[in-house]
């Protein structure tokens, strides 16, 4: 009986170590900057993906402030940790290509969501939403808040965000336009991601620009920061703020004047997403060419374009109507 247990340990054992198989696959979500409600969301979906994947652990994590420096420590030591891949929304389009490419040369797969990096530090971007879509959005959301004329500004993120700078280009792309010559964008200001910085940029604003009528943040952290800061210096009715927020953290806003609409992608769906379409390159599903088609779970699947992107859903809009209804998810 003893010798039957003692042999079968040792089947046992050696089963465990000739099959690394059974240990699961480290799958590192890298997002701008902890603390903010957006990647906590994503990391929700990312969790939810790994339960779906069995074999997969999602390790959460990010510097502490949205900068290139502090994200390049992080890639650097998730390579010396050896995981399976790297899913980052990135602080700077390239900064990060040398040691991301560092990671992909030692096996590990890169890809990028949300904020993207330069084609060469990665194998696949995924974007939230068609970026011409929202750069319009952005501009029509104002106008329904203030009408066809005034001065507008825009509060962004970080100065070097991938996402934010494509958005705010396009952006500017629709303002050209005939239809929206009233709207004159008089200054493009950074909070970093940070609520205190997005606060005092917002007051900035208010300082500098005495006729301004909309404030344009196609941040989470930064459209929440000025539409307190509308509120808190009593502009409720004079400025209006628009752009990317959380249900949770903009239903009191609206509910104070200060926001009339603002939109969003699922987050949820969009950590989800990227960890799933992660695994695909992990398993060797895909490698990243155009034309691939990556599947990623109950969301669906996107096929990659010219640049090996894909954006995966449509901006949905948030008013008095449904804030509260979806306060509730994120
Ligand atoms: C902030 C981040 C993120 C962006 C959202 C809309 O949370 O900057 O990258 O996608 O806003």
């Amino acid at each position: 009986m003893k010798k039957q247990l003692k042999t079968l340990l040792a089947v046992a054992l050696s089963a465990a170590l000739v099959s690394p198989v059974l240990a699961a696959d480290k799958i590192a979500l890298v997002v701008k900057s902890l603390g903010n409600g957006f990647f906590d969301a994503a990391n929700q979906g990312a969790q939810e993906a790994a339960k779906e994947l069995k074999n997969v652990e999602v390790i959460y994590t990010g510097p502490a402030k949205a900068t290139a420096e502090g994200q390049i420590e992080i890639v650097n030591s998730l390579i010396a940790q050896k995981v399976s891949a790297i899913v980052i929304s990135a602080n700077d389009p390239d900064a990060l290509a040398p040691s991301l490419k560092r990671a992909m040369e030692r096996g590990i797969k890169v890809i990028s969501f949300d904020s993207g990096v330069r084609k060469d530090g990665r194998m696949m971007q995924l974007n939230a939403s068609s970026n011409a879509l929202i750069g319009e959005k952005l501009v029509t959301m104002t106008q329904d808040a203030i009408g066809n004329t005034g001065e507008v500004a825009i509060l962004s993120a970080t100065a070097q965000a991938t996402n934010q700078n494509i958005w705010i280009e396009e952006a500017k792309k629709v303002l050209a336009q005939p239809a929206y010559k009233g709207l004159k964008l008089v200054s493009v200001v950074y909070g970093d991601d940070q609520t205190d910085k997005s606060y005092r940029e917002a007051q900035g604003l208010f300082k500098s620009y005495p006729n301004l009528k909309a404030i344009i943040a196609p941040t989470t952290v930064g459209v929440a920061a000025a539409a307190k800061a509308v509120q808190d210096e009593k502009m409720v009715g004079k400025i209006y703020v628009t752009g990317l927020g959380l249900p949770s953290e903009m239903a009191g806003h609206v509910k104070s004047g200060a926001v009339k609409s603002f939109a969003i992608w699922n987050p949820i769906d969009f950590g989800y997403a990227a960890v799933m379409a992660a695994s695909q390159f992990v398993s060797g599903k895909v490698t990243g060419k155009p034309g691939e088609v990556v599947s990623l779970g109950r969301v669906g699947s996107v096929t990659l374009d010219a640049n090996s992107e894909a954006p995966m859903a449509k901006p949905f809009t948030y008013d008095a109507s449904n804030v509260e209804k979806f306060a509730k998810f994120f």
